[in-house]
C-alpha cells in the first residue's frame, strides 16, 4: 500500500517551470490569431506566470527565451519576479531567427557564422549569471534539408566544438541542458535529432551537461519512458519539455493529447528517484497557445503534470515487483494501470487546501478578474517570438 501522506508530500514539493513565450501571442505557419491582454514586456510575461503559480502553487519559475526576453537590467527582472513571487528559472537561448542562420548556426560551414552563434551561448551563460539561473537550455535548428548538402560528420564536430567552449564558461553550480528533436525545420538532417547524438555530445563534455527530453521531439510511435529511465539510469536526465502532441511538434497543452503517456512518463521518472531535487531533473512546460486563452492552458498544464505525477506516485512499487518477479505479467500490467485508472483529483484538491490555495486553480483564476484587468491594462500585445 502506498502511504499517501508520502505522495503528498511529493506533490507539494514538485515544481513546473512555465515558459516566457507561452504567454505571448503565436500561431501556426499560418496565422497569428492575436488574443487581447497579452504581455507586451518580458515582466508582463513574468506577472502572468506569477498567477499559474499563484493559483497552482506548483510553478514558481518562469524560463526566458533571450532575445525575446532581452532587457539591459537582469537584476532588475529578477527583483521584479521576485516582487511577484516567482523566480527566472533556465535561459533559452535563440541561434535560429537571424537570416545568418539560413544553414545552420553552431554547425554552419563558415566559421564567421558558428563564432556569432557561439557568442551568443555565451551572453546567454553571462545572463544566467545575472538572473541567478542554473541552467542555460540548447535547442539547435541547424540541419540539411539536402542529402550532400554539407557533411554530416564535419557538422557534428562543429557542434562539439562550439558546445565545448560554452561548457568550459559555465560556473560550477551551472549546467547545459541539450535539446534533441528529430526534424524542423531541417528536413533531411537535422544535427541533433535524437538522444542517443544528444546523450553522446553530453558524456564527452561532462557532469554539467545534461539531455533535455521535449515529449513533442519524437517520431510517432517513439517508446518516450525508455529514454526517460535509460538516461535517469545514466544520471543523464536533465529534464522536461512537457506539451503535447498529435501529430509532430504540435506544442499543445501537456497532457492533452495522451495523459497515458504523461502517466507512463512520470512513473519512469518516480522508479528512477527523479522526483528529488538533488537529481536535478527540471519539469518545463514548452507549449504555444494558437487558439485558447493563455493562462488558464498553462494552469491546466500544470494541473496535467501533477495529475500524472499523482497517478505515478500511487503505484504500489512492492505488488509490482512481486508480479514482476513471479512473471505474472497480466497481474504486473494491472498493479500499473490500478494507479493509472485512479482519479486523483481529490487527492489534489486536498494537497491544494493543504496548501492554503483554492482547490480549484482555473475557476480561482477565472473569478480573480486578472483576464479582464489584463485586456484593459495591455494595448498592443506582442507575439511570442515565433514568426515575429
Ligand atoms: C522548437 O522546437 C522549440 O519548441 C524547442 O523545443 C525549444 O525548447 C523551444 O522551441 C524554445 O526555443
Ligand atoms: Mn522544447
Ligand atoms: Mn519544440
Amino acid at each position: 500500500m502506498t502511504d499517501l501522506s508520502t505522495v503528498k508530500a511529493a506533490l507539494k514539493a514538485q515544481s513546473i517551470e512555465t515558459p516566457s513565450w507561452a504567454y505571448g501571442n503565436s500561431g501556426t505557419r499560418f496565422k497569428v490569431f492575436a488574443q487581447a491582454g497579452v504581455p507586451r514586456t518580458p515582466q508582463e510575461k513574468i506577472d502572468d506566470a506569477a498567477r499559474v503559480h499563484e493559483f497552482t502553487a506548483a510553478a514558481p519559475s518562469v524560463a526566458l527565451h533571450i532575445p525575446w526576453d532581452r532587457t539591459d537590467d537582469y537584476p532588475a527582472l529578477a527583483a521584479h519576479a521576485a516582487g511577484q513571487g516567482v523566480r527566472l528559472g533556465v535561459i533559452n537561448s535563440n541561434v535560429f531567427q537571424d537570416d545568418d542562420y539560413k544553414l545552420g548556426s553552431v554547425t554552419h560551414p563558415d566559421p564567421k557564422i558558428r563564432r556569432k552563434a557561439t557568442d551568443h551561448l555565451l551572453e546567454c551563460v553571462d545572463i544566467m549569471d545575472a538572473t541567478g539561473s542554473r541552467d542555460l537550455k540548447l535547442w539547435f535548428s541547424d540541419g540539411t534539408n539536402y542529402p550532400g548538402q554539407d557533411d554530416i560528420a564535419d557538422r557534428q564536430g562543429r557542434l562539439g566544438d562550439a558546445l565545448a567552449e560554452v561548457y568550459e564558461r559555465l560556473g560550477d553550480d551551472q549546467r547545459m541542458l541539450l535539446e534533441y528533436k528529430l526534424f524542423e525545420p531541417a528536413f533531411y538532417a537535422t544535427d541533433v535529432p535524437d538522444w542517443g547524438t544528444a546523450y553522446a555530445h553530453c558524456l564527452k563534455l561532462g557532469p554539467k551537461a545534461q539531455v533535455v527530453v521535449d515529449t513533442g521531439h519524437h517520431a510517432p510511435g517513439t517508446n518516450i519512458e525508455f529514454i526517460v529511465a535509460t538516461l535517469l539510469r545514466e544520471g543523464k536526465l536533465g529534464g522536461f519539455d512537457f506539451n503535447s502532441r498529435f501529430y509532430a511538434d504540435d506544442d499543445l497543452m501537456a497532457g492533452a493529447a495522451d495523459p497515458f503517456q504523461l502517466f507512463r512518463i512520470m512513473y519512469e521518472v518516480v522508479r528512477g528517484g527523479g522526483l528529488a531535487a538533488e537529481t536535478g531533473v527540471a519539469f518545463m512546460l514548452d507549449q504555444c497557445h494558437n487558439i485558447e486563452a493563455k493562462i488558464p492552458a498553462i494552469i491546466r498544464s500544470v494541473m496535467n503534470v501533477q495529475e500524472a505525477t499523482a497517478k505515478a506516485l500511487l503505484v504500489d512499487p512492492v505488488a509490482l515487483r512481486a508480479a514482476q518477479q513471479a512473471g505474472e505479467v497480466l497481474e504486473a500490467n494491472a498493479v500499473l494501470m490500478d494507479a493509472y485508472n485512479t482519479d486523483v483529483r481529490p487527492l489534489l484538491r486536498e494537497v491544494r487546501e493543504e496548501q492554503g490555495i483554492d482547490p480549484d486553480p482555473i475557476a480561482a483564476y477565472k473569478r480573480s478578474g486578472w483576464a479582464d484587468h489584463i485586456v484593459a491594462e495591455r494595448v498592443g500585445g506582442t507575439q511570442a517570438g515565433w514568426g515575429a
